[in-house]
């Protein structure tokens, strides 16, 4: 156990068996503070035991995490966890704007009617506390997204901005954000909001444009570059995002919403570029295909409420990058396993038109 005791000893984490979910339990346990993870996860194709395999390689945080398969749109399944922890930290989604454009209404289910669950089931606890029957009413933290404020071409988003979300996916995720700052509004629930931006880093799904290109330029494969390739994107390392909501659920102030910015806006062109460099493989590899429809053009946030709060980024991103590119060479078998299966039939309807009629990318 270390001095500085944390706010919470009891955890539910929702979507832990994802990119950024198992991120955060990885580090939460690796801390050794006794702190006690209860992971709920649907397993869906995102969804990766392995992404927690260094968690139950060692006795002694394996012992504080239960892991259980389950959905978060399931009461049955919510409520009985719920009761057991301090804090819900709601991570899981759909979380793919591709796919949301192909298949929306998983995004509906997940990304809002989820959060419905979780936050009946917070609610529940909190008359529990009412009437004595509990310590607190627990915390509940949504993990939201920059998308929500659609796209911005100049300037930087800040928290009070309105929300104009443009995809499924963007418009799933504000709803599911609302309704969680309703029942702060409504019922007092102890409700806290992260707005994270671009997401990188190791355990990421192939589908996103980081490792998608980097494991396609592994095997020499074409990397399809949507439209010009100048969208803009700001970069945060999946360790600073997961230590940003850690934060925000210690320190935010309930009713708050915080955007979670990486200080790292890049061009998709630059961000092919470093990465191509990074595993010297040849920019002939990059494809101009059709563009996403309705693409966001460019997203960015301030974050100096989150800094008030007193967090900073630690990584930066050339370094994070090169630290990616190396987990990808290293861990092959993680997303080969991936690629295989379900993958096949995604790509092909996500990108066998597109590479077919694509052009040389410049
Ligand atoms: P991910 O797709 O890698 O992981 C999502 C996890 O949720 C998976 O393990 C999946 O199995 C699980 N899940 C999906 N539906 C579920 C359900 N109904 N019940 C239980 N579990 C379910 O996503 P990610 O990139 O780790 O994103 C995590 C969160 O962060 C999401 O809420 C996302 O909107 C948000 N976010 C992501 C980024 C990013 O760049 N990746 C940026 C900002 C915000
Ligand atoms: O094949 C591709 N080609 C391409 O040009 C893919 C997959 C993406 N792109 C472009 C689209 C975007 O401009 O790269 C940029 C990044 O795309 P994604 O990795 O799909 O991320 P984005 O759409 O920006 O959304 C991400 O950040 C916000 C996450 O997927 C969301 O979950 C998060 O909320």
């Amino acid at each position: 156990m270390t001095d500085a005791q944390p706010r919470f000893a009891r955890l539910l984490v929702t979507g832990g068996a994802g990119f950024i979910g198992s991120c955060f339990v990885r580090d939460v346990l690796a801390r050794k503070d006794g702190t006690l993870v209860t992971v709920i996860d649907k397993l869906t194709y995102a969804g990766n035991r392995a992404n927690l395999a260094p968690v139950e390689a060692d006795p002694e945080q394996a012992a504080r995490l239960r892991f259980v398969e389950g959905d978060i749109s399931d009461p049955t399944v919510v409520g009985p966890l719920v009761r057991d922890v301090e804090a819900v930290i709601n991570f899981a989604a759909e979380s793919h704007v591709d796919r949301s454009i192909l298949d929306p209404e998983a995004f509906l289910r997940t990304d809002v009617l989820g959060v419905h669950v979780l936050l009946e089931a917070c609610r529940s606890e909190q008359e529990r506390n009412a009437r004595g029957e509990r310590a607190a009413a627990p915390r509940f933290l949504q993990v939201s997204t920059d998308e929500v404020y659609g796209s911005v071409e100049t300037g930087e988003s800040h928290e009070n901005d309105r929300l104009e979300p443009r995809s499924p996916y963007s418009s799933a995720k504000a709803g599911g954000e609302l309704l969680a700052r309703s029942y702060f509004v409504t019922y007092g629930l102890d409700v806290v909001i992260t707005r994270g931006s671009n997401t990188y880093g190791p355990y990421h799904h192939p589908e996103k444009l980081i490792p998608l290109f980097v494991t396609n330029a592994i095997d020499d494969k074409q990397l399809p570059l949507y439209g010009d390739g100048l969208q803009r994107r700001d970069w945060l390392y999946v360790s600073d995002h997961a230590g940003a909501i850690g934060h925000v659920l210690e320190q935010g102030v309930s009713g708050e919403t915080y955007n979670v910015a990486g200080n790292n806006e890049r061009t998709n062109r630059d961000v092919v570029t470093t990465l191509l460099h990074q595993l010297d493989k040849p920019w002939t590899l990059v494809r101009r295909v059709e563009d996403r429809p309705g693409h966001d053009r460019r997203y960015a946030m301030d974050s100096s409420k989150l800094a008030s709060l007193g967090w900073t980024n630690k990584m930066p991103f050339e370094t994070g990058l090169a630290a990616t590119v190396d987990w990808y060479l290293q861990n092959q078998d993680w997303w080969r396993s991936i690629k295989a299966g379900e993958w096949q039939d995604y790509y092909e309807r996500q990108y066998g038109a597109r590479l077919a009629g694509s052009t040389d990318a410049g």
